[in-house]
């Protein structure tokens, strides 16, 4: 608060005593104090696109990993700690990213959260393992084991980095300039160790639950191109109208290969 008085507080000095031509600059002050909010304006009222991620057939067994030269890692883990490709309950699949590809009105900009999204490392695992980034948006990757972990980006759009976290509690902020869906994550020292950001320069993209949810909200009426991103089981894309604030149920099915 105590912030925001201060930064307000010599645009209206300027706007008090200057001259016509300051008041001209500093006229869209306001509005642009406003502006951030737009993100938010967005998630606000407009029409959605949700429902469930549906899996069928017999996912394979995850592949089994050795932690047994990160006894910290391993201790995290109730019996054998595995590599979760398929998270399956009751039929419904997570970790399928969800994605507005085209129809957006043309020209629209959006402005990223300032929240960062949390990448933890946690029993030498990524938490989460797939989600989705706006471009500029920070990601605040962490370290949460007692062991060193190395982030690796690599991207095909996007600058890559590649970055040591040694010790538990450390935090690194990145971001990514460029929509690509997907960047993969990979860490040089545990070679199971996999995450999947969605990088968007629009704020229309979910990642579906444990239960298979998901809800993508705010979103002008139209027709759009909506794409769903699995790690092994690939891409699949529809074609979803929706009428002004309309809430449409779009379920999307996965089969076993
Ligand atoms: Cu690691």
């Amino acid at each position: 608060m105590r912030r925001m008085l201060l930064a307000v507080v010599p645009a209206f000095a300027i706007l008090a005593c200057g001259g016509a031509k300051e008041d001209a600059a500093e006229g869209g002050a306001p509005e642009q104090g406003e502006a951030p909010a737009g993100a938010t304006k967005v998630a606000e009222g407009g029409a959605s696109i949700g429902g469930t991620v549906k899996f069928t057939g017999t996912a394979p067994a995850n592949p089994k990993i050795d932690m047994n030269e990160e006894a910290a890692c391993k201790a995290k883990h109730e019996g054998q700690a595995t590599d979760p490709e398929f998270v399956v309950n009751d039929g419904n699949l997570a970790n399928v990213f969800i994605y507005v590809k085209s129809g957006l009105p043309a020209g629209q900009t959006y402005t990223a959260p300032t929240s960062p999204v949390v990448l933890d490392q946690s029993g030498c695992l990524y938490k989460p393992r797939v989600f989705g980034v706006m471009t500029n948006q920070q990601i605040e990757i962490k370290n949460s084991d007692p062991v060193l972990h190395n982030i690796k980006a690599v991207p095909k759009e996007n600058r890559g980095f590649n970055i040591s976290q040694p010790t538990e509690g450390m935090k690194t902020m990145r971001t990514f300039a460029m929509r690509e869906v997907v960047v993969p994550l990979e860490c040089n020292v545990h070679s199971w160790m996999n995450a999947w950001v969605g990088v968007l320069d629009h704020p229309y993209f979910a990642t579906s639950a444990p239960d298979g949810s998901f809800k993508i909200s705010g979103l002008p009426a139209g027709t759009y191109e909506v794409e769903a991103w699995h790690e092994k089981l690939g891409t699949q894309t529809m074609q979803v109208t929706v009428a002004a604030d309309e809430g449409k149920t779009q379920d999307i099915t996965f089969a076993a290969k």
